[in-house]
């Protein structure tokens, strides 16, 4: 048969913001190259550590080929393989015990983003659990405060193209490692710095983002807020802030000014450990440079005050007048874009109003029987990796562990997760089936096509929940559609910004960007408009009325407040909770995403595992002489959570008082057996029930 090659365009499956453009090879059925597409304005050729190999990833020995039943002891990992009828039935016998005895509710869904796509990615087994009647499973880990507090703060809008940022003057990146995070951001701020724009970095770590700044601010951990009202504080009293702007498209300065008034730059020093002159600097200057811009991270929401800071940096824009130009404003996700019909997606709760919501940060606590109701007899994993992603993760591992759970996932490969599954189910990777991609990091809508036929026995996550619903008698015609007619109606094709924009068109030319005003002239918020319930940037949030808000999106269709916790209408300031709250820990410990892994994937690949090298906790000389820490020794790294017995590297990248040790590691392949969220706690931020991984006290030992 004569060598047959195609060069097709596809999509990056992974949960980051670049969703890159890919061109993928495929020589007699098996795909051997996979590039970024040169002719992507915003992947333009370029494609980060993690993916370039992925025929690796997709053709790797131990990669799940055939459902597998377990053979060993929990957490064994041993498995037979088994057809997929024999699984389905395993499944429909145990669900029904389950649902007999005790009640849908006594199963739990957990899931996030492990594949991206609109129809495979956040909501695909939405409608299978609510069809059935489960527990709610609440997915608030990543950015669920972030989302809720710029919600709050400027409600659902793209607010800001990320191409547009080559026109900023002063660029703030904050709690952001772009160069690791969002590679494809950088070539942008980079052509702004090389037309003169200053870039501010502040992050208690000099990472390789903060390296290519103008200005590293290294901050303590957690008190982001304090800077940001500082920042208010000087912009006030100096008369730095855009009067008439503020006047007619905010609400509630009025009140701002006096809550200000006594967050002093010296006050912030003491806070944020970072010298009021300087405070006062970032603050002139950021007033100044027309436009400013502000690219905030995720690790901003991820302390007791977390949702606050986000909340007062989401309102310095508008104090300065900076949305009233290109390039100007706060760049966070600009996923509010794209018309994705959420609603039909997840599909209605029969018991909406009652249903028990558990976090997924509290799964630890679900599986112990820590919370009211049933208890939690059945789990079904997909899209995620708890044992590795979800803090106090001795109690993830112990639930996990239950012999009486039963307990399914559906993957790519045995992950720490998997290992303890009663069922594991093969899924497929992207270029096995077809999917079409939003972004939360640039404007276009990404095609992806299915170029190869799946592995094995591989199905995409759509087809996983289609066998299910059929087996439990779900009766859904949206299980009756193919994936090609989910397409068809999971957007609303008909929203202005689609205009233009068909299937057809995307299968035939890989992306589009959406149908808004060119790049050079986006600036949606010149006039106002924002938006929220008073159409105005909400200084004084009118949704804080409402408690503790959790933006909508994060659970399946369920809205409003749970517990009741108040949120201050105007941004405040909470210290860090668990930092320096107890002398036997006083460093403070961050958990931020590795350079070559994606989240928890490729941590099992040599290649990338190579690349990142094992799990170790980098500290500040300074620190370390104080313990008799040399650098590369044995040491233990402790709170009253977990230990774990790691390699110390000293480094001057890390602020004094900062222990840094990246997530993504798999504790079957580290030497603690454990990984770093061990030592994280489950305490939520806030606002929108974001987790605290900044605020997590450690104390280091050498090892005797
Ligand atoms: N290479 C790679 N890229 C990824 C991912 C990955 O795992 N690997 N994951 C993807 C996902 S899911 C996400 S959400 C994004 C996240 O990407 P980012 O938004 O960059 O998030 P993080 O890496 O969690 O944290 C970013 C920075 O915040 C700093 N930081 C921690 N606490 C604080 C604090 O209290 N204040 C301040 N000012 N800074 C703080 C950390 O030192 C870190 O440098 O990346 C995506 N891209
Ligand atoms: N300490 C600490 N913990 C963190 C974070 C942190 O910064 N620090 N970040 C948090 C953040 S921002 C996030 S987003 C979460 C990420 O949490 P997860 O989304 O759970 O992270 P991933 O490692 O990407 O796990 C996804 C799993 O889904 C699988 N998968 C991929 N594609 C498919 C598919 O198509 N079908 C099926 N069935 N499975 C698939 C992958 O193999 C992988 O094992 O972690 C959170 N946890
Ligand atoms: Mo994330």
């Amino acid at each position: 048969m004569a060598n047959q090659t195609t060069n097709t365009l596809g999509a990056c499956p992974h949960d980051c913001p670049d969703t890159c453009s890919m061109v993928v090879t495929v020589e007699d059925g098996r795909v051997t190259k996979v590039r970024g597409n040169p002719d992507h304005p915003f992947t333009r050729g370029g494609l980060c550590v993690k993916v370039t190999d992925f025929p690796n990833h997709i053709y790797a020995e131990n990669r799940l080929t055939s459902p597998q039943r377990r053979i060993g002891q929990k957490g064994e990992g041993r498995f037979e393989s088994i057809t997929w009828d024999e699984a389905l039935d395993d499944i429909h016998e145990r669900f029904t015990a389950i649902i007999d005895r005790h009640g849908p509710e006594a199963i739990l869904p957990y899931s996030y983003l492990g594949n991206m796509g609109i129809l495979n990615g956040l909501t695909v087994g939405d409608r299978f659990f609510n069809g059935l009647g489960t527990s709610v499973s609440e997915r608030t880990f990543c950015d669920g405060g972030g989302i809720s507090a710029y919600l709050m703060t400027l409600g659902p809008t793209a607010a800001v193209d990320p191409e547009s940022l080559i026109h900023s003057r002063y660029i703030i990146i904050w709690a952001c490692n772009v160069l690791s995070n969002n590679l494809h951001l950088w070539p942008f701020i980079e052509e702004a710095q090389r037309r003169g724009a200053k870039v501010v970095c502040i992050d208690p770590v000099a990472h390789r983002t903060a390296k290519k700044a103008d200005w590293h601010i290294p901050i303590r951990p957690g008190t982001d807020a304090a800077l940001a009202l500082a920042m208010m504080n000087v912009i006030i009293t100096e008369g730095l802030h855009d009067a008439d702007y503020v006047a007619n498209h905010t609400e509630g300065f009025d009140e701002l000014v006096p809550h200000v008034a006594d967050c002093s730059p010296e006050w912030a020093e003491r806070e944020t450990g970072i010298g009021a002159d300087d405070i006062r600097t970032l603050a002139r200057e950021y007033a100044a440079a027309k436009p400013s811009m502000i690219r905030v991270g995720v690790a901003l929401e991820r302390s007791t005050g977390g949702g606050n800071a986000a909340r007062a940096v989401f309102s310095l824009p508008a104090l300065v007048g900076a949305w009233r130009e290109v390039g100007g404003g706060v760049l966070q996700m600009p996923i509010w874009a794209f018309p994705v019909d959420w609603d039909r997606l997840h599909g209605p709760h029969p018991n909406a109003e009652r249903v028990r919501i558990i976090n997924q940060w509290d799964l630890g606590e679900a599986l112990h029987g820590g919370f009211d109701g049933p208890p939690i007899e059945a789990l079904v994993v997909y899209n995620s990796n708890p044992a590795v992603v979800a803090g106090a993760q001795r109690d993830v591992l112990s639930g996990l562990a239950r012999d009486d759970l039963f307990l399914v996932v559906s993957e790519h490969f045995v992950t720490d997760t998997a290992r303890y599954a009663d069922i594991v189910l093969p899924a497929t990777m992207a270029m096995e089936h077809e999917d079409l991609m939003f972004s939360w990091g640039h404007l276009y809508l990404t095609y992806n096509p299915k170029v190869i036929e799946p592995i094995g026995e591989c199905v995409p996550n759509t087809e996983l929940f289609r066998r299910l619903a059929k087996r439990m008698g779900i009766d859904d015609p949206w299980f009756d559609l193919s994936d090609s007619e989910q397409l068809e109606v999971a957007l609303d094709w008909s929203a202005p910004q689609l205009e233009g924009i068909t299937l057809d068109r995307l299968r035939a030319e890989g992306y589009a960007r959406l149908s808004l005003p060119p790049t050079d002239d986006y600036a949606p918020h010149r006039h106002g408009n924002f938006p929220t319930p008073s159409g105005k940037v909400e200084l004084l949030a009118s949704m804080a009325a409402g408690g503790n808000f959790v933006a909508p999106l994060f659970r399946q269709g369920i809205v409003g407040n749970q517990d009741g916790s108040r949120v201050e209408p105007l941004p405040t300031y909470y210290p860090p909770r668990e930092l320096g709250a107890n002398g036997d820990y006083p460093l403070a410990l961050l958990s931020p995403k590795s350079h070559a892994f994606m989240n928890s994937q490729y941590a099992n690949m040599d290649r990338q595992l190579d690349q990142q090298g094992h799990q170790s906790a980098r500290l500040n000389p300074d620190d370390a002489v104080a313990r008799g820490i040399g650098d590369g020794a044995s040491i233990r790294l402790f709170n009253e959570r977990a230990e774990l017995v790691t390699t110390a590297k000293l480094t001057p990248d890390v602020a004094p008082g900062v222990v840094l040790m990246p997530m993504g590691h798999w504790p079957s392949l580290s030497e603690a057996d454990l990984s770093v969220n061990a030592l994280n706690s489950t305490r939520y931020a806030d606002i929108g029930r974001a987790p605290t991984f900044s605020d997590t006290a450690v104390e280091v030992e050498p090892l005797a």
